[in-house]
């Protein structure tokens, strides 16, 4: 049988029936489709605005930082017109949007498309979503229901956890979000580690657990994009991503709700853990939109090696 007619012909689990069988709620599966399906609406725009790499002159003379603005209108509206979200906080804003009547069930955060300075690199960049059922100040574990983020690179990739495992899902060329891969367990141990912030900005204790992953052999894998970086630890089934306290910042780099409480979550529900070096981030109360915090997220034994190192007295 030729490739094209196989291709059209076997059975494929789409991300809405995927989300029936799993048993998500009827809302939340809405919710969830139609964010997906607002990744393609990102994704058109990136691929406009790139296409000054192709020679062509960018359509409307956007730079890198109104792509960010584009897409977090783009969600804005789309999240608007869904009628099942009340409040929305986005990396974009300066302080959370009431987007709802006041009925609606759910709380959306978003970084609208995160490692937007890699577009011009033709890296991979992506969009991080966490939805919630309670208003986004409290702690990620009494609130959080589902969380998802879409990858644009060589392919558009989705993967979202509602609490029933972390699943995968490839755009095809019919514009269908299909089951790649369903509940993605991460292996006790990994051979990766991608570490964010610089070397002469570590702290002694992180330097000493960096040092211990490189004598083990673990495999250097940073791309500078936080979706790519836990994508691959993800979808590698294991390793580590570190972004730590650095000695001029120590909350690090990343932001609490819109980054780490959403991947957090997913890679919870793939087996692993993620840590602040001592607490969960999801047991982390969160008091501002900005507030940054270190993370060491990825398969269990290198969290907890790396909680370990932080703990020693050197
Ligand atoms: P941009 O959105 O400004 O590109 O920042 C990306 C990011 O927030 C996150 O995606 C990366 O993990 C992290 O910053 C990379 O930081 P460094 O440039 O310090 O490696």
């Amino acid at each position: 049988m030729g490739e094209g007619i196989s291709d059209y012909t076997r059975f494929v689990v789409d991300l809405r029936r995927h989300m029936w069988m799993a048993g998500v709620e009827t809302e939340l599966r809405r919710l969830i489709w139609q964010i997906a399906v607002t990744g393609k609406y990102i994704s058109a725009k990136i691929h406009e605005s790139n296409r000054k790499l192709a020679g062509f002159k960018n359509l409307y003379g956007e730079d890198q930082l109104s792509l960010d603005r584009n897409a977090d209108d783009i969600l804005k509206n789309q999240l608007e017109y869904s009628g099942f979200v009340r409040e929305y906080a986005s990396e974009e804003q300066d302080a959370v949007i009431q987007i709802g009547k006041g009925q609606e069930k759910y709380f959306v955060t978003a970084d609208p498309l995160d490692g937007s300075s890699l577009v011009d690199t033709n890296l991979s960049i992506g969009t991080i979503i966490g939805i919630h059922k309670e208003p986004i100040f409290s702690c990620g574990k009494d609130s959080m229901v589902a969380a998802l983020y879409i990858t644009y690179g060589p392919l558009i990739t989705m993967v979202y956890s509602a609490g029933k495992g972390t699943h995968e899902f490839v755009l095809n060329r019919e514009g269908e979000y299909v089951l790649s891969q369903e509940c993605i367990m991460l292996e006790e141990r990994g051979s990766l580690y991608s570490p964010g912030g610089l070397r002469k900005d570590f702290t002694e204790r992180h330097l000493k657990y960096l040092e211990y992953l490189e004598a083990q052999g673990y495999k250097l894998r940073y791309s500078g994009g936080f979706v790519p970086d836990i994508n691959q630890v993800l979808i590698k089934r294991g390793g580590i991503f570190t972004y730590p306290a650095l000695k001029k910042s120590p909350r690090g780099k990343l932001r609490l709700l819109f980054e780490l409480q959403p991947m957090a979550f997913i890679i919870e529900q793939a087996g692993g853990i993620a840590t602040d070096g001592t607490d969960p981030i999801l047991s982390l109360r969160v008091e501002g939109l900005d507030q940054r915090c270190p993370i060491y997220i990825g398969s269990r034994f290198e969290v907890e090696k790396a909680m370990e190192f932080l703990a020693q007295n050197s």
